[in-house]
């Protein structure tokens, strides 16, 4: 095993902490050491800036379904203090942040009992009518499961209707801690670690970026905590879509768990930076502030964490309820003096991480790498009430303390003699550039060809091997032992620090490596060095087969996703009484019964036998253009339809290009009417513009099929009409 020293070596190579490691490191290492580890993975992720937003939460309901031992937010229905706010309720309120500056409105409440799916997306329709410009981050995966089981659909389906409505990203709670044993303790009611973690899988493979969070210092231990670690950081290697973690410190005030008391600061930090040094693949780690306190939350920041969370203005309960500060609100001066005080940059970003630019408002121009966003203020209600417009909040004026006062008088006196100093030099120069005009040209030109061989020197040291580094080779798509015999030919190292499973992709082959190449500038390093690399796993991981006939085709495949099988086929045959029913299961030629049990490789195809009425052989073919494969393979599955190729263009060389190439063309139309079971096409690109033109025709395509689509069916019925009744006759 190696040393405290060795490990905080190998992570200042750049190098992945492995499970063991973190839980010697989490026990053994100083607090300082942490801390040092952890703030410089994070300049490398953020530099100098910190995050706050402009956000508000809305909880509509505290009454829930489920009775968590850690929740003080919970009541039942009845409860003298338990509310339900109606869609109007909560329409009122997005009417109240009309004309104020918030990005962001946070929805996330109970599970209550008479929620279901479409009062959800009414919901997120009602904010965002009366808020179009702010984004709507909604629904914990809990939440998100239990309106799509009563619905009685897919995860892929849940989320795409909960995206139609105007869900632009989803909360990370409702994680909790991910170890079964004591997740059936402290939450035993709530969706299994897996449900939560294939939730935000297919979140991610869906473009809608996700957070997640671990609740902590109640009666985990050191190793339970490595272990959810481990568990987000597996699934953002899979399928990235985690924008950031946020480790929520648990609150023990009126609770059933009270007596078990807080952790102490010190266990905070040491959360943080472990979190920070763990998740090497999360780009975020936020501190929130409502959870931890400001003082706490600026502590935060030496260890590790880059984002606070928001101005909230008094909108949540649950941390209230549990013990933190009444009535949490910050106003931007304050989130950003609370940033500044820990030596960081502060940057006002969006719920996707851009920073904000304001129109017309001047506030100063944010420094971020990633692209700002420029955001117009909401527009105001109408008929136009007197704007509740908060009055804009300016960095408070520091008090001066009066013995501060002759030192200001110095201070004005020395900047009243720099600027005479200045004056007079600038004055210096001018006369000089005056009297010797030609020698100052000839000066100013040799200055100039100075700095362009100095530019020319750096470029060809960058982008050659002059000088002692190496550009580092593209082995994505490689077989590692080629890779092995190149990188020593090159005077590198490899070191295979993961693997994941691809069964496309053959075993061995390099699908991720580290350093990264970039797309702007030559990475280079110095000879000798590691390059760790994530290669295609030869084996697969094993699964458990359940048994999925006897119920419907949604909820057969919505089991099949959870327990990480793939469809290899649906057979249909026809049946009197029911459509879309499954009759039969089995695996390569292989009848599963109920009391099979069997284990098969992760993402094996599954054929299911699934049955259609007569008058319902025909099913509506989905508009598929635009999606991941992922996507399109649920979409078209659960509308009876089976896949006979995926095809994939010139742009798809690699496996994590596989993961993000979009379908750009289906070889059967959008909305035409096929036979259930009948086969498409599916070719995928990973050129943006060409999904993106090719997403506009299929939209025509959609409306022009829809109205074909009517025309057959109408003509079918009266074939069938027509038919029934000379059957009668006879
Ligand atoms: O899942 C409930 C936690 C979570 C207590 O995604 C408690 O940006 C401590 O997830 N003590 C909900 N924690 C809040 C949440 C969240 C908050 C802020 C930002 C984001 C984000 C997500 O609150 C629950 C649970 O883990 N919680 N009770 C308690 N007594």
């Amino acid at each position: 095993m190696m040393s405290i020293n060795q490990i905080a070596d190998s992570l200042r190579r750049g190098e992945r902490l492995t499970t063991t490691d973190a839980i010697k490191l989490w026990r053994e290492a100083p607090l300082w050491l942490l801390g040092e580890l952890a703030v410089e993975r994070k300049r490398q992720a953020s530099g100098d800036e910190v995050y706050y937003n402009r956000n508000i939460h809305l909880e509509p309901s505290n009454i829930c379904l489920f009775n968590c031992e850690f929740c003080s937010f919970r009541r039942r229905e009845g409860d003298p203090d338990a509310w339900t706010m109606s869609l109007d309720d909560v329409e009122a309120r997005a009417r109240e942040m009309q004309g104020s500056d918030i990005t962001e409105v946070h929805i996330v409440g109970g599970v209550h009992p008479k929620h279901d799916l479409e009062t959800y997306c009414a919901m997120i329709r009602r904010v965002k009518g009366a808020l179009p410009n702010v984004a709507i981050k909604a629904y914990t995966a809990v939440e998100i499961l239990y309106m799509i089981r009563r619905a009685g659909i897919s995860i892929v389906e849940g989320l795409r209707r909960l995206k139609e409505a105007g869900m632009e990203a989803i909360p990370g709670g409702g994680a909790e801690i991910f170890d079964e044993e004591l997740r059936a303790k402290i939450c035993p009611d709530k969706c299994s670690s897996e449900e939560w973690l294939a939730v935000h899988r297919a979140a991610h493979n869906m473009d809608i970026p996700t957070n997640c969070t671990m609740l902590y210092g109640h009666i985990e231990t050191i190793e339970q905590r490595v272990d959810h670690l481990d568990r987000l950081r597996r699934l953002q290697d899979e399928a990235p879509g985690f924008d950031a973690f946020i480790p929520l410190k648990y609150r023990s005030r009126n609770n059933r768990m009270s007596e078990i008391g807080e952790c102490s600061v010190e266990e905070d930090m040491r959360m943080i930076a472990m979190s920070r040094i763990f998740l090497d693949n999360i780009p975020h780690i936020k501190a929130y502030w409502v959870a931890y306190g400001k003082p706490t939350t600026e502590m935060a920041l030496a260890f590790g964490a880059d984002d606070i969370d928001g101005t909230i203005d008094d909108s949540t309960k649950i941390y209230s309820m549990a013990g933190a500060d009444e009535k949490p609100s910050m106003s931007v001066a304050e989130l950003a003096d609370l940033v500044r005080g820990a030596g960081f940059v502060p940057i006002e970003r969006d719920t996707h991480y851009r920073a904000v630019v304001r129109e017309k408002k001047g506030t100063e121009l944010p420094k971020a790498e990633p692209q700002p966003v420029v955001v117009a203020p909401e527009p105001k209600p109408q008929p136009q009430p007197e704007p509740k417009v908060e009055p804009k909040p300016q960095p408070e004026p520091k008090p001066q303390p009066k013995v501060e006062q002759p030192k200001r008088e110095n201070k004005e006196k020395e900047n009243k003699s720099m600027a005479k100093t200045k004056a007079k030099a600038k004055e210096g120069v001018k006369s000089f550039y005056e009297r010797h005009h030609i020698l100052s040209h000839i000066i100013l030109i040799g200055l100039v060809g100075i700095a362009l061989i100095i530019a020319l020197y750096i470029g060809l040291k960058i982008g050659t091997r002059h000088g002692n580094t190496i550009a580092v080779p593209n082995y994505l798509g490689m077989s590692v032992d080629d890779v092995r015999a190149h990188a020593k030919r090159e005077g590198l190292e490899i070191v295979v620090r993961d693997s994941v499973f691809d069964s496309d992709v053959a075993g061995g082959v390099v699908v991720d490596q580290l350093p990264k190449l970039s797309t702007k500038r030559t990475v280079t390093v110095k000879p000798g060095r590691k390059i760790y690399v994530t290669i295609n796993a030869y084996n697969r991981r094993m699964v458990d087969v359940p048994y999925v006939a006897k119920q419907t085709l949604r909820q057969a495949l919505n089991q099949l996703e959870r327990a990480g099988l793939s469809v290899e086929r649906l057979n249909y045959e026809p049946n009197l009484t029911s459509t879309d029913y499954v009759v039969r299961q089995s695996i390569e030629g292989r009848e599963i019964s109920p009391s099979t049990a069997a284990k098969v490789p992760y993402a094996t195809g599954v054929t299911l036998g699934v049955t259609y009425r007569r008058d319902e052989q025909y099913t509506v073919v989905p508009r598929l253009v635009g999606m991941r494969l992922s996507q399109a393979k649920s979409t078209v599955w659960d509308r009876g339809l089976n896949i006979k190729e995926i095809v994939y263009d010139a742009t798809v060389t690699d496996f994590k290009q596989r993961r993000e190439a979009k379908v750009y063309k289906q070889s059967l139309h959008p909305n035409a009417g096929a036979q259930r079971g009948s086969e498409l096409t599916l070719y995928l690109s990973c050129d943006m513009e060409l999904v993106d033109s090719l997403t506009k025709i299929s939209d025509r395509d959609a409306r022009t099929y829809e109205k074909k689509r009517r025309e057959e069916e109408a003509e079918r019925e009266a074939q069938l009409a027509k038919e029934e009744a000379e059957t009668s006759e006879e």
